[in-house]
């Protein structure tokens, strides 16, 4: 039975890419950081056959006892501060975490892999944060990098760290590129889920408006569930390699809120919505759309949830949640 570390279980694609390797017969082992994580319970309950292992990115000698214990054939690094927002106000720790990070889990990997560089296939959560001031259109691997948030450029640091240790150790490691990607567990912070819990609460009549920040935003919008599938099969390659991942398609937060409200049977939003510069960026991201061609010819990876069914299966899964939440 293959083995598997992931770092970010608690997050999105944590929870998400547990559920496929553990489908697939995998061993899985999620490490999970703090003494008393409050999102322990929900990964017991989602996904029950993972066992957790404590630990954090910040501190390499937990990293090496937890791939002591596991033992695995492949370490998803997907743990990270992963909102763009917060990382103006908090780039020291952003820094660390989403930077530094990726140079300890490596390190650990490396050391722990001494007698064979290629025992252990490596994967990076690499963004598509890092092109920010897009250089091309849509944008590729070849791309040059212009990241626009600490964020992006803690991403650029771990992405070229992996490749790195590819080219220095030998080690198969692989950085996925991947554009945003969204879910029904895709935290509150994130604009698509923002909106989603929003327009169910304003359809039940328990709140009137939604505040945003920039509107004219767009971005290349795919479902987490099908992007986890991509990270697997990088690492399944021959040899390791870096691969963008997106839909190809770009669409704005005035599209998003368009196909939610219209979920909910609201064709005109207007008076739902408002705009608050807190919500607005010190510099943001160009436009934003990826060419998934390598990822679809070298991995036979292919999305299969679009746009529309993507907002659709958003909003569905808060009105269920708010309707329970609100006792209705
Ligand atoms: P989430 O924000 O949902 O999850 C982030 C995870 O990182 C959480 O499990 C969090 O744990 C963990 N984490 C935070 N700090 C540490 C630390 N010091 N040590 C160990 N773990 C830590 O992100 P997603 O699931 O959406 O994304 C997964 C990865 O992919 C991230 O690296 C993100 O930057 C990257 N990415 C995401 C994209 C997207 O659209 N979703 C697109 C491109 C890249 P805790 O619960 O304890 O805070
Ligand atoms: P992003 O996602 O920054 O692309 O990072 P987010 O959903 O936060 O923002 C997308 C766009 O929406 C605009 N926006 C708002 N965003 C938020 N959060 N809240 C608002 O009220 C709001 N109004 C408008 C933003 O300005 C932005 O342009 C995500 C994260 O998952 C990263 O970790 C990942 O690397 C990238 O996607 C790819």
């Amino acid at each position: 039975m293959p083995s598997a570390l992931i770092t970010g279980i608690t997050g999105q694609d944590g929870l998400y890419l547990a559920e496929l390797l553990l489908a697939k017969g995998y061993d899985v082992y999620g490490l999970i950081r703090g003494q008393n994580n409050p999102k322990r319970a929900l990964v017991e309950e989602t996904v029950p056959g993972v066992k957790l292992l404590t630990g954090d990115l910040g501190d390499l000698s937990s990293l090496l006892r937890a791939l002591e214990v596991a033992q695995p054939d492949e370490v998803y690094n997907l743990g990270a501060i992963s909102f763009v927002a917060y990382s103006w106000e908090n780039a020291r720790v952003t820094s660390e975490v989403t930077g530094m990070g990726v140079l300890n889990i490596l390190e650990a990997v490396r050391l722990y892999s001494h007698d064979d560089p290629a025992k252990v296939r490596f994967y990076q959560a690499s963004s598509s944060e890092m092109f920010g001031k897009v250089q091309e259109v849509p944008q590729r691997e070849s791309t040059l990098l212009w990241p626009r948030s600490p964020y992006g450029v803690a991403k650029v640091f771990g992405h070229y760290m992996t490749i790195n240790y590819r080219e220095s150790y030998g080690m198969h490691a692989s950085s996925g590129i991947l554009f945003n990607h969204e879910s029904p567990r895709r935290g509150p912070e994130f604009v698509t889920r923002k909106i989603s819990i929003a327009v169910a609460r304003i359809a039940l009549g328990l709140q009137d408006h939604v505040t945003l920040g920039n509107l004219d935003a767009k971005r290349d919008w795919g479902f987490a569930g099908d992007y986890v599938e991509a990270m697997w099969r990088m690492l399944q390659q021959p040899e390791a390699d870096d691969y963008v991942v997106a839909t190809g398609e770009t669409h704005s937060i005035g599209e998003l809120l368009d196909l939610a409200f219209q979920a909910v049977g609201i064709d005109d939003w207007s008076g739902h919505v408002q705009q608050n510069p807190a919500f607005m960026r010190p510099a943001e991201v160009d436009l934003l759309v990826g060419d998934p061609s390598k990822a679809q010819d070298v991995l036979g990876w292919t999305r299969q949830v679009d746009f529309p069914g993507l907002v659709k299966m958003m909003v569905e899964n808060d009105l269920e949640e708010q309707r329970l939440l609100a006792g209705k």
